[in-house]
Formats: C-alpha cells, sequence, structure tokens
C-alpha cells in the first residue's frame, strides 16, 4: 500500500503510526505542498494523508485510514479505553499550538518544500488564517511557557511509556502526533514521563523525531 503525506503533518502522522505500531510496510509519498492535481485526482480535495490500497482504490481521512489498517489482519491492537482527561488536554492545547508550530513547519526542511514555490504555497495560506509569521515568532516565549505549564499536567496523565493509558489506544493516535510536532519548537521542557513517553512511541511507530531541525 501507499501513503500519500506531507511529512509535517500531524494527520499524517497518526495514519503512519498504525503501520509502524502492526510493523505492517507501506510505502510513503511525500507530495509537495502546492500539487493539488495529485489528491485531487486521488480523492477529489487537496487534503492528506491519502491511503493508496493494493487495488488502487483511495481511502482519506486518518482516523478511517487507522481503523482500515488496524482491522485489516484480524488483531486490532488500539484496544485500550480512551480516558477523557487526554481529550480534554489536547483540546486545550490545540487551542493555541499552532501558533507555534506553524511558523516554524514553514522554515523548516521538509520534503513537501522541496521547492521554493511549495514553501510559499503554506507560507501564504497559513498566513491568512493565523496571521503573520514574524508577529506569532514574537510571542514565542508565551506560548512556550503555556506549553510547559501543560505538559506538566501532561505528565501525570501518563500511565506507561508504551501506552497513555497503559494499553494502546486511539489517545495514543492523537497525542503522539502532538509531541512529535513538539520536537520542531526549541526551549520546551519535558518532564521525565513525557519525555519517556515520546521517545518509547517514536520508537514502537517508527516515526522519526523533529529535533534535529528545532528552531
Ligand atoms: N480530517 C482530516 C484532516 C487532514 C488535514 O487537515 N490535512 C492537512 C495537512 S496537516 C491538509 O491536507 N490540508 C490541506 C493543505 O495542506 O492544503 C484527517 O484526519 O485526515
Amino acid at each position: 500500500m501507499k501513503l500519500f503525506i506531507y511529512e509535517h503533518c500531524p494527520f499524517c502522522v497518526k495514519a503512519r503510526m498504525i503501520f509502524g505500531l502492526k510493523n505492517l510496510p507501506v510505502e510513503l509519498v511525500v507530495m509537495l505542498n502546492d500539487d493539488e492535481e495529485t489528491p485531487k485526482k486521488l480523492i477529489g480535495q487537496k487534503m492528506a494523508p491519502i491511503l493508496m490500497k493494493e487495488d488502487g482504490s483511495c481511502m482519506p481521512e486518518s482516523l478511517d485510514i487507522v481503523a482500515f489498517v488496524d482491522k485489516s489482519d484480524g488483531e486490532p491492537l488500539l484496544t485500550g479505553r480512551p480516558n477523557p482527561a487526554i481529550s480534554d488536554w489536547l483540546r486545550h492545547v490545540n487551542s493555541y499550538l499552532n501558533k507555534l508550530l506553524l511558523p516554524r513547519i514553514a522554515t523548516a526542511s521538509f520534503a513537501e518544500f522541496a521547492t521554493p514555490e511549495a514553501r510559499r504555497y503554506f507560507t501564504e495560506k497559513k498566513e491568512a488564517s493565523v496571521g503573520s509569521f514574524d508577529e506569532l515568532r514574537q510571542h514565542s516565549a508565551g506560548f512556550i511557557k503555556n506549553i510547559n505549564d501543560d505538559l506538566r499536567k501532561l505528565d501525570k496523565l501518563i500511565v506507561k511509556p508504551n501506552a497513555v493509558n497503559g494499553e494502546l489506544s486511539l489517545d495514543d493516535i492523537h497525542l503522539f502526533p502532538v509531541l512529535r510536532s513538539l520536537t520542531l519548537v526549541a526551549g520546551v521542557d519535558y518532564p521525565s514521563r513525557v519525555a519517556d513517553y515520546r521517545d518509547n512511541m517514536a520508537k514502537q511507530t517508527q516515526i522519526n523525531l523533529l529535533s534535529s531541525v528545532a528552531a
């Protein structure tokens, strides 16, 4: 199977996670960010991730892909019960996280930005929705303080390094992509359980963290 992605995209990370967790092979295809034609041809809109199955048919929506792949071998892995405190934490953090992430994503060396046009496409589209990246960067210190406070709260919710609630569940599929994106931000303090969980999940899912390109 082929998975069409952007490297920075947290929804694409969700879809990639299930392949890594189940140790199933998948060919990753990174689309240029300004390539509207490929996704529109495959699913009728410009959106990633897209799963192309062996028969050539295509499936959009990260959580549909996760469910499809998880059930594909008759041995689902995501059997744990979600903890509402994790979704509350994610809802709160997601309300400001993009303001910290988007300016950094826009300058990082992701394959979807292999051409200047692709990078410009992303920057213009996102600045139109969240405002000037230069201005957001000036507020970094405040957002970093918020995330450091919130990570201390998350630390108390982590039950095991290999599954946030002790048994793999959709909470892991939602939480790890946020922690992976955060590794793009320099100056974040990770409490020990959060760091252990993030590193363990990166190994289990076979997905790279972004610390080497943090800014
Ligand atoms: N509900 C979708 C959301 C996917 C999504 O928003 N993907 C973003 C990338 S992070 C996207 O493709 N946006 C259109 C664009 O980048 O032009 C899912 O879970 O798969």
